[in-house]
């Protein structure tokens, strides 16, 4: 799934971050994501020496937020946030979205449902015409071997735990309709939070090809 970074590819994901960080203003509760992307996030943000409070959906993202001297909170007595800006495995020209390569989907997508505005930023290998597989899954550890029976075709990732302890997984099978398949795995005992983001979840694509920044508005 994930690629060798290529000078290129990290040009483009540095330009969808520029652009995402120009979303944010001043006093805003923000959600910060996770991954290679968002990495080029957190410095532009904290350049920009906004008075702003986030929270981070990954350990590796607070530490990286805390380190720039970005306010981090706990993400436990907060009922809104007013946006949050996260990356993307593959982006559909409908707005439908794989994440999780990195297995914090679970936390990136609550952050993203609690957001008023939900940007995705993106270098444009990330841009598919169909969601495939792999879809990145959060298993409960308990009943781990029923729940990947049900699956059928799922297997565990050669990965750490979670931000919270659980199981991280791929689903391997087709993607035929993402709709039905995303029901399917909500309604899948064990499987506590999939991958797959549905396009009324996103309000705005930032996708970066070359030197140029592609807006599109979504949800
Ligand atoms: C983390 O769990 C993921 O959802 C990432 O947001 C997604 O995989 C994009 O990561 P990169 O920005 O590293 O490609």
């Amino acid at each position: 799934m994930r690629g060798t970074p290529s000078g290129a590819g990290e040009a483009e994901k540095h330009a969808a971050a520029v652009a995402g960080a120009a979303l944010v203003a001043d006093g805003q509760l923000i959600g910060l994501g996770t991954g290679s992307t968002v990495a080029h996030l957190l410095p532009e943000l904290a350049a920009r020496r906004l008075a702003i409070r986030c929270v981070a959906t990954s350990p590796a993202t607070e530490r990286t937020a805390r380190d720039l001297g970005l306010e981090v909170l706990p993400f436990d007595s907060i009922e809104r946030l007013d946006i949050a800006i996260d990356g993307a495995d593959q982006v559909d020209p409908s707005g439908w979205l794989v994440k999780g390569g990195g297995g914090a989907h679970l936390r990136e997508k609550i952050v993203a449902a609690a957001a008023a505005r939900f940007v995705v930023i993106v270098s444009s290998d990330k841009t598919v015409e169909h969601l495939r597989p792999p879809i990145p899954l959060e298993l409960l550890r308990f009943g781990l071997d029923a729940t990947l029976a049900r699956l059928h075709e799922a297997r565990v990732r050669d990965a750490p735990p979670s931000p919270d302890g659980n199981v991280i997984a791929d689903y391997l099978g087709p993607v035929e309709d993402p709709a039905t398949l995303a029901a399917w795995l909500d309604d899948t005992p064990g499987v506590l939070g999939h991958g797959i983001f549905l396009p009324a979840m996103t309000s705005d694509v930032l996708i970066a090809t070359d030197g140029r920044v592609e807006h599109r508005r979504i949800g």
